[in-house]
This record gives C-alpha cells, sequence and structure tokens, in this order.
C-alpha cells in the first residue's frame, strides 16, 4: 500500500518531502491540510500530536520531520534516485548541509515570515533583526561553499538539495539573495528549474496570496 502524506502544497518543508517522493516517482497518497476538512486536521494531529507537517504515515507508522521521510523513503521505498550517498562520508556531508539548510536558512525564514503574520503589539523586531543577520550570514557561507558547484554536495542532486530547494526560494522572498552572493543565486536558479521542485512550485502556485509579506512577481 503507498505511503499516505499529509501535507500543504504552499509550506517549505512539505516542498521538501515533495521533491524526494517526485525525485523518485513513488507512489503516494496526499492528504491536504488546508484547515477545510476538520476529520483529516484530527487524524492528522491523533498521529502527530505536535502538528508540524509534512507527516508521513507508512503501514499505520507514522514519520514526521521531513528529513526522516526523505531517509524512511530512501530506505523503504527506494527508488532510482539515491537521495542519502550509499558512502557514509558522503551521507555525513549530505546530513550535515540538511542540518545548515534547515537550521541557518528555513529557521530564521520562519521566523521572519512567522512574525509578519502577528499583529503588530506581538511582533518581535529584536528577534527578526537576528534572523536577517543570520539569513546574511548563512548566504555568506554558502556563496564560498557554492562556487564551482551544482549540487551542494560532489555525488549529485540529494537530500541537502531537497533541503535547500524551499528554503533559498522563500529565503529570498523574506530577505532577497543580494547580487554580492551570485552563486547562491545561480544554485537557487538551478533548483527552481529541477523538474522535482518546479512540480512543488507550480502545485503552490494558487497560495501566493497566503506570503503575509507579499509574493514577488517572478518565480
Ligand atoms: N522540523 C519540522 C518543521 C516542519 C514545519 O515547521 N512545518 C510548518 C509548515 S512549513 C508547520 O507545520 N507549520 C504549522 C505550525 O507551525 O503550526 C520538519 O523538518 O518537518
Amino acid at each position: 500500500m503507498p505511503p499516505t502524506l499529509f501535507a500543504h502544497p504552499f509550506s517549505s518543508y512539505c516542498q521538501k518531502a515533495l521533491i524526494a517522493l517526485y525525485e523518485n516517482g513513488t507512489p503516494f497518497t496526499f492528504r491536504m491540510l488546508d484547515g477545510s476538512d476538520p476529520a483529516t486536521f484530527a487524524e492528522f494531529e491523533a498521529l502527530w500530536p505536535l502538528k508540524r507537517f509534512p507527516l508521513l504515515l507508512d503501514d499505520g507508522r507514522p514519520i514526521a520531520e521531513a528529513t526522516i521521510i526523505i531517509e524512511h523513503l530512501d530506505m523503504h521505498h527506494r527508488g532510482p534516485a539515491r537521495l542519502i550517498p550509499g558512502d557514509p562520508a558522503a551521507a555525513l556531508e549530505v546530513r550535515f548541509i540538511d542540518r545548515f539548510f534547515d537550521n541557518y536558512v528555513q529557521t530564521p525564514m520562519q521566523k521572519i515570515v512567522g512574525d509578519a503574520l502577528r499583529g503588530a503589539p506581538e511582533r518581535d523586531a529584536r528577534g527578526v533583526a537576528d534572523a536577517r543577520a543570520t539569513l546574511e550570514t548563512a548566504y555568506g557561507w554558502l556563496e564560498r561553499r557554492m562556487a564551482g558547484r551544482e549540487w551542494a554536495v560532489a555525488d549529485g542532486f540529494s537530500l541537502a538539495d531537497c533541503a535547500a530547494a524551499p528554503a533559498l526560494f522563500y529565503a529570498d522572498w523574506a530577505h532577497p539573495i543580494a547580487d554580492g552572493f551570485p552563486a547562491v543565486r545561480a544554485y537557487r536558479a538551478r533548483l527552481n528549474a529541477r523538474p522535482s521542485f518546479a512540480r512543488a512550485i507550480d502545485e503552490a502556485r494558487p497560495y501566493r496570496g497566503f506570503f503575509p509579506l507579499g509574493a514577488p512577481e517572478r518565480d
């Protein structure tokens, strides 16, 4: 029986898992978490009380966290695309870059976006300034890392690129990647053109009005 993914197409972490599923053409059932069906949300919450999506349900077993979902798919639904390299040293590098994108790109991006969703009295100006500074530092580190590289790790498209694609997509909307980071901008463009992510971008297009800072007229 194919696994089920509880997700929303506009969510960056859901897109990370979707890229992995699309890269391998893995059959799965999509369960939409858009608030329109309370029963679906209740089912999701019962499976994962922390209510962060995506969540994969495979053979009755809930698998949370986008990275772990991709690791699980590689273990139990392996397809032609090896998103975790077989070589342990290369796999460790992939996992490190995956952590980089979650912790130092997605997290500050979510801070800026989340803050924009709040009313003025609840805003956290200091936290947002810190998030912007973290993104600038992350862009600088990534600029040096990506010079001369096609994908994040030499072995080819991997979990690290699944993490990078939505992270850089939305980070650039929240805190633009300046012209002074040409390798990061070029990498983001390559990721956006990758068919698995291009599909996720297209599926999320109808929801751009939800972006609280205003989605730019591009991408
Ligand atoms: N660490 C989680 C983060 C997932 C996450 O933050 N998902 C967001 C959507 S992109 C979410 O669930 N937001 C709803 C909420 O925070 O209540 C992962 O890697 O999957």
